[in-house]
């Protein structure tokens, strides 16, 4: 059940004022939301734009206890405060909270360990779709189409399917948000902050900067993501999917927005051709079909 947005705003701030977050960033939004759903958290963040945003000692803008660590540390760095807080008796939350970048490439061996030894770490994946922090560079999470400084043309490639391979590891909690839908992301944090044992929450995070987008419309892309299709909104809990309120209705394409109205809206797919926009439509049905088969 939905939390009721009254409990959301009475949450103490956790991005204070002054943080160096481009104008409409996704990422600031998702981190507000996520952490201020969670009971003490502690939160340990790989090389990222979240390592850039929080500003410099002593003015940083992270009201939380907050670990920057080398990019592929993250999940032994929290695997290592998760059990040092357990040994004492203290009842923290033991975050991590990565790019995709650190997360679907540079970060896998470190997760894939610690989900592989379920380790009580609440990872969260803020998605961009590529490397902002260092020039927008092509990662495993850019989609097919996309242009970035190192695929000029186009992304030649399908996006990777993080959450299909984290529930090959047989974790007790993975979900979806987008933070078009913030109450969404706020309840399922929540949820997976009173849980225990590897938990990871995937959050499409659109980049004005990167994706050439308007910083006003950042919301607006984070809820047609959804409603076209690109992004669906669902939770596996012990290997059985369940789609999200939110999202339900766009099991049925016949219900989605056409996904050029997506599109159309980000620089970054300005120069796709139609083959290649057909291709990306056939890369999201068959994502569709294979969580469809996870019911
Ligand atoms: C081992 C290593 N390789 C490369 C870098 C340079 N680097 C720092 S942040 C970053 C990009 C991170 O991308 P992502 O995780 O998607 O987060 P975002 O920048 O999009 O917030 C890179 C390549 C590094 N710090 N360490
Ligand atoms: S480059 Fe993108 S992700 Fe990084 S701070 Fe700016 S808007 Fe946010």
């Amino acid at each position: 059940m939905s939390v009721k947005i009254k409990e959301m705003l009475d949450r103490p701030e956790v991005l204070l004022r002054g943080n160096f977050a481009c104008a409409g960033c996704g990422l600031s939004i998702a981190y507000r939301t996520a952490i201020s759903a969670l009971e003490r958290p502690i939160v340990v963040i790989p090389a990222c734009c979240a390592s850039v945003i929080q500003s410099l000692h002593p003015h940083v803008t992270y009201n939380v206890p907050t670990l920057n660590i080398a990019f592929a540390a993250h999940a032994s760095a929290a695997s290592g405060i998760s059990r040092a807080k357990k040994r004492r008796g203290e009842k923290v939350t033991t975050v991590v909270w990565s790019g995709d970048g650190g997360t679907y490439d540079i970060g896998v061996a470190t997760w894939s360990g610690a989900a592989e030894r379920n380790e009580d770490i609440l990872h969260f994946c803020y998605d961009n779709g590529f490397y902002s922090n260092t020039g927008a560079q092509r990662s495993g999470a850019t989609p097919r189409g996309a242009s970035t400084t190192t695929t000029p043309t186009g992304k030649q490639e399908k996006r990777k399917s993080i959450t299909r391979i984290m529930a090959a590891h047989d974790v007790p909690y993975i979900a979806t948000a987008s933070i078009g839908y913030p109450r969404d992301l706020y309840t399922k944090a929540k949820k997976a902050g009173n849980m225990e044992g590897y938990r990871f929450i995937l959050i499409d995070a659109p980049c004005p900067t990167g994706w050439n987008s308007d910083p006003a419309i950042t919301p607006e892309l984070g809820k047609l993501s959804v409603q076209t299709g690109y992004f669906p909104l669902y939770e596996v809990e012990n290997g059985k999917l369940t789609f999200s309120k939110r999202g339900m209705k766009y099991r049925d394409p016949d219900k989605r927005l056409p996904l050029e109205e997506y599109l159309d809206r980000q620089g970054r797919f300005k120069k796709m051709t139609l083959v290649q926009i057909e291709e990306l439509k056939k890369d999201l049905q068959f994502e569709w079909d294979m969580l469809l088969r996870m019911e």
